[in-house]
């Protein structure tokens, strides 16, 4: 069934890792997946960091290396258009932080956990800066001397307040809200709560997912299958 967008509709997309599978990129809590193998405390926390940096660092300068050759997928093609048809009344909210949203075109977009592909120094209040760098050597910083960091956001980490504030102003604009997770876990808040917040504004909300997430029963519609397929007969 697809989804009815008029004049009037306001779409908020959250994306977790499973838009991104189909262009070969791992999830985490897949039978495959990143925090199956690795423990997340020790690799996506300020503590893990504090104990172990370099581990941290590998970590990160691998899976910046598998993104090398990645691309774009079905999916995050058809959000793109979805946004050329909706303009303003279109926002992309998404956990990923390999930047393929980006790379296909997407512009209203927020990466709540931030970018993988940037740095930032673990000490000061330096600006964040590109860097593609595999690591293998602990990087320090060149203002403070303190060791940089991937700019993500961590398991005890707050979310950037600019992309709190550009949900909650889209929100507050939004007659007519329709809400459309893909490809996401629906355990790490408060991404998994924006349903909640969407369906206690009035809002209807769809699931597309590859299986039943934690989250489901929250959902008024879900479409299980691959993304790359569903989402574009989703928008048809
Ligand atoms: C915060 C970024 C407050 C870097 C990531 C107890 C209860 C409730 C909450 C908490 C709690 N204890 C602690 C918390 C808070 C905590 C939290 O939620 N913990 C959970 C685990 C309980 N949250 C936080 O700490 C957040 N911050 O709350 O701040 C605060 C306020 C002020 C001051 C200080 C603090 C910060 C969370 C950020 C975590 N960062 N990583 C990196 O990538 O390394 S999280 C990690 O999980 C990922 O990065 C991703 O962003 C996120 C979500 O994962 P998913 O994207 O959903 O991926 P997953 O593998 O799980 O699922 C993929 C899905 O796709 C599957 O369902 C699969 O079936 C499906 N799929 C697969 N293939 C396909 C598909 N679907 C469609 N098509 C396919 N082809
Ligand atoms: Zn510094």
């Amino acid at each position: 069934m697809p989804i009815v967008l008029d004049d009037t509709t306001h779409l908020l997309v959250l994306t977790g890792a499973g838009i991104s599978a189909e262009s070969g990129v791992p999830t985490f809590r897949d039978a495959n997946g990143l925090w199956n193998s690795h423990r997340f405390e020790d690799l996506a926390s300020p503590e893990g960091f504090a104990a172990d940096p370099l581990l941290v660092w590998k970590f990160y300068s691998q899976r910046r290396r598998g993104l090398d050759n990645v691309k774009p997928n079905a999916a995050h093609h058809a959000l793109v258009a979805v946004e050329q048809r909706l303009g303003e009344r279109f926002l992309l909210v998404t956990q990923n932080v390999e930047g393929l949203h980006a790379a296909a075109g997407s512009r209203r977009m927020v990466e709540m956990h931030g970018n993988i592909m940037r740095t930032k120094c673990s000490g000061c209040r330096r600006t964040p800066f590109d860097d593609r760098a595999s690591h293998d050597v602990l990087p320090p910083c060149d203002e403070c001397g303190e060791p940089l960091r991937p700019d993500v956001v961590w398991f005890g980490e707050a979310i950037p307040p600019r992309a709190l504030d550009a949900i909650d102003g889209f929100l507050k604009r939004g007659t007519n809200l329709v809400f459309l997770a893909v490809g996401t876990s629906g355990v790490v808040y408060p991404a998994a709560g924006l349903v909640d917040v969407v369906r206690r504004a009035g809002g209807a909300s769809w699931l597309v997912n590859a299986e039943a997430p934690a989250n489901v029963s929250r959902f008024d519609h879900v479409e299980i299958g691959p993304a790359g397929t569903v989402l574009p007969a989703l928008f048809a």
